[in-house]
């Protein structure tokens, strides 16, 4: 218990990613004593821990990026419509440089136990190997996406090639290039590391469990033109993105699609699917999103490009998505991913017909026969939402257990507090808006609303702040509520924990808008922090 002689500190942040930096930056200009804890070995979050082949943005750059410093947004030129991890890696460095975050941010601090002394009103931040920090406040930026998910197949530690997690991919350079491969998992981020690792490998194999309605991202390199227009609409942009629905640069149209000529509709479908990003999702006639018949045909115009680009009629009917409806899981973008399969050393395997029954020491085995790989890259995503701080032993009052009580689904109150466990805040989590959608631009204004708070509460001397209960609960009966008018809840995805055998369903993202949600925060702060008990 090294840490145990230090004075506690006003506020621990746990994690480093993009919302912990910012939240450290505000915290610090506030002056509270305010230290970082962070598991990786620098700052970054996603893009430090997410360093596959093909990682990269599906928002446009100049959108995902931070608004508060305009001296960076003088300075930062971005490279290419939708960063690579290493150009965003780049930035997200640039900005710990500038502002020297790194002298309060503790790199190698795994949390493993989180304990509140109610006695004291302090959290005990435990490390994986025992060192212990104090705060009056926790603050967990942990991130919506972070927890690995790995499929349940036996045998793994008996795989004598090297095998990788997307979302914790190595340093150094996995060599891929002349080698059997066997990538499992076909979501957003398979789909990226597909397309790249087809290219260079001798054979690789792809298990797929569910198709996805992938649409072409349409990256390219912007030019010095181009960046000076897109700076010169910064003042305007940024304004705007916190108008829309989740930070997104496209919004719906508002055209029925009904109300439109069917052959002026397919028309516009060709446009849009010339289009970057997710124009093709966002930005489609509102109707695609509510309306199955709708939805249905643009899904078919969708299903039609995936037949046009893959060569072999039977990969294109299992490319194509039959379970779930267009839009209601997460829409990749894909560069090429279609014509991946039409390589010679390229094959598809469904895992509905051919599971994996086990890791062998050569490969995987299927009951069709054993498939030899010298690398396995899992991309079986992750325990959303829930499953950062479901890992850690959170312990509030009577030592109550945050995973117990978020057992049959979670309970917060507006996604950042939850009742029974005080002075501890969610930044990213279930049933708030932060690290959902545009991730930075969800975030920034939660970031800021907690930097309020957290001074106004060390400023006032609040010793314990909790979430009122019957605040919480009329929160998450709402977020249940709403959440149920939607397509999505017709969908199996990790929005609902599908993903994670055994889990009860509950639905776990926040499916209300991003001014509704902010104005939310901002209405209990200019009531007083409604929905808060205060005890000085
Ligand atoms: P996702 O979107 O959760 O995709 C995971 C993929 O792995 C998906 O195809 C899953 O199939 C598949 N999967 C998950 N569990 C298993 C098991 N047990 N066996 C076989 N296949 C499995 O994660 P990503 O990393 O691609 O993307 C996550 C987010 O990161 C994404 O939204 C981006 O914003 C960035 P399923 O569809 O569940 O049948």
């Amino acid at each position: 218990a090294t840490g145990s002689a230090t004075a506690p500190y006003d506020v621990v942040i746990v994690g480093a990613g993009v919302t912990g930096m910012y939240q450290l930056l505000l915290l610090r200009r506030r002056g509270l004593r305010v230290r970082v804890v962070e598991g990786g070995g620098d700052v970054g979050g996603t893009w430090y821990w997410n360093r596959y082949p093909g990682a990269r943005l599906d928002s446009e750059s100049f959108t995902y990026q931070y608004a508060f410093d305009e001296e960076l947004l003088a300075e930062w030129d971005w490279a290419e419509m939708f960063a690579g991890q290493p150009e965003l890696l780049r930035y997200f460095n640039r900005v710990a440089d500038k502002h020297d975050l790194r002298r309060d941010i503790q790199f190698g601090f795994t949390v493993q136990r989180l304990v509140f002394d109610e006695e004291r009103n302090l959290w005990e931040v435990h490390e994986r190997g025992g060192e212990i920090l104090h705060a009056t406040y926790v603050i967990a930026a942990t991130g919506v996406l972070s927890a690995l998910n790995f499929p349940d197949i036996p045998g793994l530690e008996t795989f004598e090639g090297e095998w990788h997690h997307t979302g914790a991919w190595p340093h150094e350079e996995v060599a891929l290039e002349g080698k059997k491969v066997v990538v499992i998992g076909t979501g957003a981020t398979g789909i990226q590391v597909i397309s790249e690792v087809g290219k260079v490998a001798e054979h690789l194999t792809v298990f797929q469990r569910t198709p996805n309605w992938a649409i072409p991202l349409r990256n390219r390199p912007l030019s010095a033109q181009e960046m000076a227009e897109i700076r010169a609409d910064y003042p305007a942009l940024f304004p705007r993105l916190q108008r829309t629905f989740s930070g997104f640069m496209h919004e719906a149209d508002p055209t029925t699609s009904t109300s439109v000529p069917r052959e002026e509709r397919l028309a516009h479908y060709e446009d849009l699917y010339q289009r970057p990003g997710f124009a093709k999702w966002q930005g489609v006639y509102h109707d695609v999103a509510t309306d199955e018949t709708a939805n249905r045909e643009y899904g078919e115009f969708l299903a039609g490009k995936i037949r046009d680009r893959v060569d072999d009629p039977e990969v294109a009917a299992q490319l194509i998505p039959t379970d779930h409806l267009f839009g209601t899981k997460r829409v990749p973008c894909e560069t090429n991913y279609f014509e991946t399969y039409n390589r010679p050393n390229v094959e598809l395997v469904s895992l509905k017909t051919s599971p994996i029954l086990e890791y062998t020491p050569r490969g995987v085995r299927t009951p069709d026969g054993e498939i030899e790989a010298d690398v396995i890259i899992i991309a079986t995503g992750f325990e959303a939402f829930t499953g950062a701080l479901n890992r850690i032993e959170i312990r509030g009052v009577d030592g109550l257990l945050l995973r117990e009580k978020w057992e049959y689904g979670p309970l917060t109150y507006m996604g950042v507090q939850v009742a029974d466990f005080p002075n501890f805040f969610i930044m990213g989590g279930p049933h708030g808006k932060g690290g959902h959608g545009n991730s930075p631009r969800c975030s920034e204004k939660v970031v800021e609303w907690m930097a309020d708070f957290a001074a106004w509460l060390v400023e006032h001397d609040v010793r314990r702040v909790e979430a009122d209960p019957r605040a919480e609960k009329e929160w998450s009966e709402w977020v249940y509520e709403i959440a149920s008018h939607s397509l999505m809840a017709t969908a199996n995805t990790y929005v609902y924990g599908d993903n994670i055998p055994g889990r009860p369903r509950a639905y776990l993202a926040y499916s209300g808008s991003l001014p509704d949600f902010v104005q939310k925060l901002h209405d209990s702060r200019d009531a007083g922090w409604s929905g808060f008990v205060l005890t000085r």
